[in-house]
């Protein structure tokens, strides 16, 4: 089994992950977890944090000579930023005088449940965790696992498909590389260069109103086998996994799986994916991909298809009405030093996390102590599948 735990604040001294059940022998490499942090940092939008932070891993535990060594992997990458904070982040109650606190909530974000809930009456202590910072440590880990797909083929690519209410054109026919190429040459990951202009002119416009957008992402997996997941319990359904996953991405608000939302809308007959053989190559095929790779919590060896729905970010420079903890009087929400938009920053994420869900998903099956044993099992899978 795999698994993850990340820590750390946005302000605090760094942002750590223990990743734990990957099997020994995966290659690591970090320039390569390097360039996916890099991407995380990218995207026209961002405000002034993203011109203090250079995000790079430091591994620590659990690789030894660019391999796996079986045992918990600890990633650690530093918050830069923590130079500016040091006293209002200290450790020593005796700094407490240093750090004014927050006492006016924003409307969207953690910050009133979060105060109510753990008892604190300074809101830096819920704002500090549910800052997407901590997606750093996410984008981190799964670019590690990442590593571990890419001998089995599997590719898992995110972008951007909608930026407030301006959409890209549908792609006619997904082709990894091209998206690949495109979504990074873009400034805010989009495959669709005409709509890029508009998102530009749309995020320019709500940084001078202190306004902020949200948007829709798009993760495809490519490469993937049949039979990831299970249909016989609720908690081995893989696109319930991933629909947790990736809703735990912050400000992440809904997740389609192939038509989603529209499918309730059609019938049957003009949704479901046929079924066809081809004998040469000795596999099933499917005419279209509705579904977006999943049926009764399985991949069916299509490509996987996730759209991902973000709110606005709720940190507003013009903010919204909101009360004052101490007083109970009307008050405006805090402002904080933020971004307009995020979603290019998103796109990297969920590709993230959808790489370690699937991970983990491969990992279970194929139940793999070493690298060694998991190319063995699952190639022997294949071969099955393809006797079938
Ligand atoms: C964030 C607010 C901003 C973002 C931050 C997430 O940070 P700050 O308050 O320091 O300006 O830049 O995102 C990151 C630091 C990051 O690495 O993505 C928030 O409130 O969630």
């Amino acid at each position: 089994m795999i698994r993850f735990l990340t820590a750390g604040e946005s302000h605090g001294p760094q942002l750590t992950a223990i990743v734990e059940g990957l099997p020994a022998g995966v290659p690591v490499d970090v320039a390569a977890i390097n360039r996916d942090l890099a991407r995380r940092q990218k995207g026209y939008g961002r405000g002034g944090r993203m011109a203090i932070e250079k995000d790079e891993v430091r591994i620590v535990s659990g690789v030894r000579f660019g391999l796996t060594m079986g045992s918990p992997i600890t990633l650690i990458v530093e918050n830069r930023d923590y130079r500016n904070w040091e006293k209002r982040m200290s450790l020593n109650p005796e700094d407490r005088e240093q750090a004014a606190p927050v006492t006016r909530p924003r409307p969207g974000h953690a910050d009133l449940a979060g105060a109510l809930k753990y008892h604190l009456d300074d809101i830096r202590n819920v704002l500090e965790r549910a800052s997407a910072r901590e997606t750093t440590a996410r984008v981190a880990v799964g670019s590690l696992v990442k590593q571990l797909l890419a001998p089995l083929g599997i590719r898992v690519l995110g972008y951007v498909a909608a930026i407030g209410a301006n959409e890209a054109r549908p792609v006619p026919e997904f082709d990894y590389e091209r998206a690949a190429q495109q979504s990074e040459a873009s400034a805010v990951r989009v495959l669709d260069p005409e709509v890029e202009p508009r998102i530009i002119a749309e995020i320019d416009e709500c940084k001078k109103t202190g306004d902020t957008l949200g948007g829709i992402v798009e993760v495809v997996a490519t490469g993937l086998p049949v039979g990831l997941g299970s249909h016989v319990q609720w908690d081995r359904k893989l696109d319930g996994r991933l629909a947790q996953a990736l809703l735990s991405v912050q400000a992440a608000k809904a997740v389609e799986i192939g038509r989603g939302f529209a499918a309730a809308r059609l019938r049957g007959s003009a949704l479901h994916d046929e079924i066809a053989y081809d004998r040469p190559n000795r596999r099933f095929l499917r005419h279209s991909n509705n579904s977006g790779g999943t049926e009764g919590g399985m991949t069916t060896g299509e490509p996987l298809m996730l759209r991902v729905a973000f709110k606005p970010l709720s940190t507003l420079m013009r903010p919204l009405r909101s009360v004052d903890l101490r007083t109970k009087e009307e008050a405006l929400g805090t402002i904080e030093r933020s971004d307009v938009c995020a979603v290019p920053a998103a796109a990297v994420i969920c590709e993230a996390v959808v790489a370690f869900e699937l991970a983990r998903a491969v990992v279970e099956k194929f139940g793999a102590d070493s690298q060694h044993e998991l190319k063995r099992n699952y190639e022997g899978y294949l071969a099955q599948v393809r006797d079938f």
